[in-house]
């Protein structure tokens, strides 16, 4: 686990022992955030974004700012790459080869395993060190050992700019396949956003008879926050594969979650959340599976569906 001991988010260059310039390319809000928590931790720093203004204020605190991608590459031997998505990275970074050569590129935009994967061939055969980042954190959040990063790629990189890289929040390595940390990246987003949809479609049931949401949230948060307690029974059955129910059966959730439809019916609200649950639920049972544990709804994710396949 990281150690926050000596990390304070408002460090100052250490004139003694002066620190490696870093390039940082995309100054979005996270790419500002990053930009200037590196700053403040002493790395002498340069950025560029591709629309000018959006670095005046860091320039006001001291960063340089670069004409170009080229330029700003070439003032570090450490890149951080913080762009919208995949293909920002490659319009960035796919002329930039020869310029990139023998440094250490970080991206911590947000993309696929798979992409990962390839930027990493990508820049192995142009003689780039790669470091994949995934940042479980908002904006606000840089530079706090609230933030979690997750990274995967170049060992000895992680090792040694670990110091740089804690400058941002939490860093962890989790492994050479520099696809892994988006793996979990993705992995986790997807929870989340199942459960922000889930509170949504609570919100509007309760919302169909004019509750305010912020009504909603005093007991949704105690509620949802005592039911994640849930999790590691749940992942002991997916990883087991042995489903015997207890108690929870997926006929007993069954009828729930078609209740839960058939109210939402009749306030006038849409089914689109329980009926995804729905889906997975019947798939199973339609397999034959009824009597055992709603947690093998993960049988009916794990694997791509096929309409005729289930189990
Ligand atoms: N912001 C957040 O809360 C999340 C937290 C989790 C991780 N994400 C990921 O971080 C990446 C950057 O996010 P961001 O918040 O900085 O995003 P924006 O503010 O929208 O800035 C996007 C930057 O990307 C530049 N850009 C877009 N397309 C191109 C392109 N084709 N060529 C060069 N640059 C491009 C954009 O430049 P501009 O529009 O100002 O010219 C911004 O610098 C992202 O992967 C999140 O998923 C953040």
């Amino acid at each position: 686990m990281p150690d926050h001991r000596n990390h304070h988010p408002n460090q100052h260059p250490d004139h003694h022992h002066p620190k490696p310039p870093v390039t940082v390319l995309g100054l979005g809000a996270m790419g500002r955030a990053i930009a200037d928590a590196i700053h403040r931790g002493g790395h002498p720093t340069t950025v560029w974004n591709r629309t000018p203004g959006r670095a005046d204020a860091l320039v006001a605190k001291g960063l340089d700012l670069a004409p170009s991608p080229a330029a700003a590459v070439a003032a570090a031997p450490v890149v951080v790459v913080c762009l919208l998505d995949d293909a920002s990275v490659r319009d960035t970074l796919g002329a930039l080869g020869d310029e990139l050569a023998g440094r250490l590129v970080v991206n911590v935009t947000t993309v696929t395993p798979k992409q990962a994967r390839e930027t990493a061939a990508w820049a192995a055969e142009q003689g780039i060190e790669y470091l994949d980042g995934a940042i479980m954190a908002v904006p606000e959040m840089i530079g706090l050992p609230v933030a979690s990063i997750l990274y995967s790629g170049s060992e000895s990189a992680f090792t040694t700019h670990r110091g740089l890289l804690e400058l941002l929040g939490g860093a962890r390595f989790f492994g050479t396949d520099a696809g892994r940390a988006a793996l979990f990246d993705l992995a986790l987003l997807g929870s989340m956003y199942a459960m922000f949809a889930g509170f949504a479609h609570g919100a509007a049931m309760v919302a169909s008879e004019g509750v305010p949401a912020g009504e909603f949230v005093d007991l949704a948060v105690p509620w949802l926050s005592a039911m994640t307690t849930g999790l590691p029974g749940h992942a002991a059955y997916f990883d087991s594969g042995d489903y015997t129910a207890e108690t929870q059966s997926l006929d007993f959730n069954k009828t729930a979650v078609d209740t839960i439809a058939e109210a939402s019916r009749d306030q006038g609200i849409g089914t689109d959340v329980p009926a995804a649950v729905q889906t997975l639920i019947d798939r199973q049972v339609a397999a034959g599976h009824g009597k055992e544990s709603f947690a093998r709804i993960f049988e009916s994710i794990r694997r791509r569906p096929a309409a005729d396949r289930v189990g």
